[in-house]
């Protein structure tokens, strides 16, 4: 995979969104597309049910050079050997978590992704050495319901303050892409947006096209 500071699109196979279609050939179907990060998001499946899901993503991913990421499992994605993983606030800080490098065992390279919906969450969340940190959600979601939006506001201080690589998130879409990058957003991740259009491939393309418009990190 790219190193993280060059991701830019950051797709999902999110099981809540599939409507019947198989995980594998979404995966595919978003790496056909030119996403950069896939993470796998299976609120609904066991860990053992996602570690299955994630070994028959896995040689997709890679023979894109795309990074897999695993939602809520770090332990799944050490034994599969996937690139990423991601938590939210609850599973690492509240889960007694204080530096990524806790869930990193020796000679493990596997990079953690956290969640944050504040700035001083971010900062948290950088202090513990997070490898990127998620900006959001930024609009209303269906995907997550009941997040409180954190509004553009938290984009542009994030554009600011922080050094380490980090996504817009929530709610995104080809209609307010455009604002979120103007607000200084040069990376985001894109659920339903992009799973719920007619065609995956076109719709990553659509995204990407926005932001290599947008140009890269100043
Ligand atoms: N975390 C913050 S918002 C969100 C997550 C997982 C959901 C993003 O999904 P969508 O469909 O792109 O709004
Ligand atoms: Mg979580």
């Amino acid at each position: 995979m790219k190193p993280l500071e060059e991701c830019r699109l950051y797709a999902f196979v999110d099981t809540a969104y599939l409507a019947g279609r198989d995980p594998v050939m979404v995966a595919e179907q978003l790496c056909e597309g030119g996403a950069d990060l896939v993470q796998l998001r299976a609120k609904d499946l066991s860990a053992g049910q996602i570690e299955a899901l994630a070994e028959r993503i896995l040689p997709v991913t890679r023979a894109a050079g795309v990074g897999l990421v695993i939602n809520d499992h770090p332990e799944v994605a050490l034994r599969v050997g996937a690139e990423l993983c991601h938590l939210g606030q609850e599973d690492f800080f509240d889960a007694g978590h204080r530096h990524v490098s806790e869930l990193r065992p020796p000679g493990s390279s596997l990079r953690v992704g956290l969640s944050t919906h504040a700035p001083e969450q971010a900062l948290r969340a950088v202090a513990a050495g997070a490898d990127y940190v998620a900006v959001g959600p930024v609009y209303p979601t269906g995907t997550k319901p009941g997040a409180r939006p954190v509004t553009l506001a938290y984009v542009r201080w994030a554009a600011e303050h922080l050094q380490v690589p980090w996504f817009a998130i929530g709610g995104i879409t080809l209609e307010n892409v455009e604002e979120v990058l103007a607000a200084g957003a040069r990376r985001i991740c894109v659920v339903s947006a992009i799973l719920r259009a007619p065609d995956v491939a076109e719709a990553c393309r659509r995204f990407r096209w926005h932001l290599d418009r947008a140009g890269r990190v100043p």
